[in-house]
């Protein structure tokens, strides 16, 4: 059956089919045709979904991502020159501390099509589907690096993403403190930074990264539907992933390499100036409650300062943000 459902979309394209036409042909409920078009977008077909129009195949051939694919456009010394390309794991990020454990190298890459148990901070799942790219890297400074400092990878890594996507059109993304990569005020992915630390000294790092790609906003789930957002549908059609990747590891690089010379200084200053949060009124969620302010700096170290009451600034080391105008 979604042997037909693809003939069809072929036939059409670049036009599209309405599910009813497709129901119809097929002897179908367009309950039953939605379904078929979900799986062949789990499979990798790129598939554009429109309220009166209907399906459309924007893609040809399953959208895969390989280190075939990706390792030719590669411009970096060390980042993914390891890679391990899965079809699916349960996060990449355990996957690579794993390795990590192991003993693989600096700059290694993990990256899978699908994750069945992705994280996000605190606990949190992070939704994960084919069309994405979620991919793990093992970074082990060569510094006297103290754990402490760890969190500011996270930041350089914000800027670093941010950096890639903007050379798209349609992707003027910001950072929401402290890890949301954002556009319009809908996430289009997130940071989760893990470490390993022995007595004064960090060991390694891994900083996964989880971005939206081609993804439709009907395909993720209702919670999500109205606070997400994908490259695709910024930029009006499915991009290519494994350039996109090569892209970010190149940027990567480069802001590691800043950060290893130069310290958290120029990194901080980048944020500053792509962040979407500083002189906004926030309601701040932590651990233990919820509170209301405006947003005034972030200090040297990544902490949010937030003016509570008139004269009363509160740090914020670790939380989640909400901007409310
Ligand atoms: C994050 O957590 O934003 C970090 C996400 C990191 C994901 C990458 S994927 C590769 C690597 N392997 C992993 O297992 N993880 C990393 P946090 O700030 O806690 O945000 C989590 C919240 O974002 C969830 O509670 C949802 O509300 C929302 N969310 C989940 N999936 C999403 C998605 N695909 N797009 C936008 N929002 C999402």
């Amino acid at each position: 059956m979604r042997g037909r459902i693809l003939e069809i979309l072929r036939e059409h394209a670049p036009g599209a089919v309405s599910g009813e036409d497709l129901a119809r042909r097929l002897g179908l409920s367009r309950t039953a045709v939605w379904k078929h078009i979900a799986a062949l977008r789990r499979d990798g077909y790129s598939i554009a979904a429109a309220p009166r129009s209907g399906y459309r195949l924007t893609g040809e051939g399953p959208d895969r991502l390989t280190a075939e694919a990706v390792q030719p456009l590669l411009t970096t010394a060390v980042l993914g020159r390891s890679f391990d390309c899965l079809t699916e794991v349960d996060s990449t990020n355990n996957r690579a501390k794993d390795l990590a454990r192991a003993g693989a190298p600096e700059g290694t890459v993990v990256s899978a099509e699908r994750q069945t148990g992705g994280r996000g901070r605190l606990g949190r799942s992070w939704y994960s589907p084919h069309g994405g790219l979620w991919f793990s890297v093992i970074l082990r400074p060569d510094l006297d690096l103290i754990p402490a400092r760890a969190p500011e990878a996270t930041f350089m890594v914000a800027v670093a993403v941010a950096d890639a996507l903007r050379s798209y059109p349609g992707l003027s993304v910001g950072i929401k403190w402290p890890n949301d990569l954002v556009v319009g005020g809908r996430k289009l992915g997130g940071i989760l930074t893990e470490l390993a630390a022995e007595a004064e000294r960090l060991e390694w790092l891994v900083v996964g990264i989880g971005l939206n790609v081609n993804i439709e906003l009907e395909a993720f789930p209702p919670a999500l539907r109205e606070a997400a957002a994908s490259v695709s549908a910024l930029a009006g059609g499915p991009v290519d992933r494994a350039r996109l990747l090569a892209e970010i590891l190149q940027f990567l690089e480069r802001w590691y390499r800043l950060w290893l010379a130069q310290g958290f200084g120029p990194v901080i200053a980048a944020w500053r100036e792509r962040q979407e949060c500083l002189g906004r009124r926030v309601r701040i969620f932590t651990g233990r409650g919820e509170w209301c302010g405006r947003a005034l700096a972030v200090d040297d170290e990544g902490a949010l300062l937030v003016e509570r009451a008139p004269g009363v600034v509160q740090r914020v080391l670790s939380g989640d943000v909400l901007l409310e105008n």
